[in-house]
């Protein structure tokens, strides 16, 4: 049996009662690992960089471990940019290059950067047009049931490229999953932690990140999905809100000598 365990904290109030979003997580873990698990998660939603969190909502569900599905790890790539503006027109291109229509990845960027408060999901959007397709407001589409299958590997996979920190480690997991669901084409993100101006766009080809995509200080971030004609959406979003998947990361090389490993 694995758990899915899921957290999402507000300031003043349940997100429901109009509390500010303060920080969400999904993991999809071993029982052994599950009370340290969610003790992290807590700890993360009272002291983080939006501010402290005075409602906090943990959940636990248990998951048979032959529902889960597994998928392929996305290839990372970075791009240092300047400034945010250079970060957006190549996030644009690269978009473009994935499939999503000329216009619709302006309408994206401008929707993202146009949002008054961050979500606490993602919005869905017509890869032709842009035009925002799912019904679910304010809240957005909450991705989850989803980690590394292996962390140790995923950490020390991470650590060989120069990535360490918290930010890449979860959103690689997410962009994974999102990119093996039926009828995306690709996904635009930067986060909401004031401080962390770097984002990404996924395409099933990979995960490419910029190291400007926001200003530094702005505690809005957001997530938007860019979907294919002809999807079927409420098919879409069961599976990114209830399928578990698990992610792996490429084999790792034999080494042949034990002491230089
Ligand atoms: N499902 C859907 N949307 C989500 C989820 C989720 N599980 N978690 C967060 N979001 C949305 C929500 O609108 C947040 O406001 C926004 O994404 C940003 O979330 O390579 O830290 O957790 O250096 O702040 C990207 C770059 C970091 C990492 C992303 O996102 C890198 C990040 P955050
Ligand atoms: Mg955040």
């Amino acid at each position: 049996m694995l758990y899915s365990v899921r957290m999402r904290a507000a300031q003043g109030g349940a997100h429901a009662k109009g509390g500010k979003h303060i920080s969400g997580a999904e993991r999809l873990v071993s029982r052994e690992v599950l009370t340290a698990t969610v003790t992290t998660m807590l700890e993360r939603a009272l002291s983080h960089s939006r501010g402290a969190a005075d409602f906090t909502n943990l959940t636990v569900e248990a998951v048979p471990v032959k529902a889960v599905q597994e998928t392929a790890c996305l290839p990372v790539t970075s791009v240092d940019v300047t400034d945010v503006t250079a970060g957006r027109a190549v996030a644009q291109a690269e978009l473009i290059k994935a499939g999503v229509a000329p216009g619709a990845a302006v309408v994206g960027i401008e929707a993202l950067a146009g949002l008054a408060g961050s979500l606490r999901g993602a919005m869905l959007a017509d890869a032709r047009t842009g035009a925002r397709l799912d019904a679910s407001g304010e809240r957005g589409i909450r991705v989850s049931r989803m980690d590394i299958a292996d962390e140790q590997a995923y950490l020390r996979w991470l650590n060989s490229q120069g990535y360490s920190n918290i930010h890449i480690q979860e959103a690689i997991v997410l962009a994974s999953k999102v990119m093996s669901a039926p009828g995306v084409v690709a996904e635009l993100c930067w986060s909401d932690d004031p401080e962390y101006t770097a984002g990404y766009v996924a395409t099933p080809a990979g995960y490419t990140r910029f190291t400007h995509l926001k200003p530094y200080g702005s505690d809005i971030g957001g997530r938007i999905f860019f979907v294919k004609e002809n999807t079927d959406l409420d098919q879409l979003v069961a599976y990114l809100k209830y399928q578990p998947v698990l992610i792996k990361v490429p084999a790792e090389e034999v080494c042949a000598d034990a002491i230089s490993c």
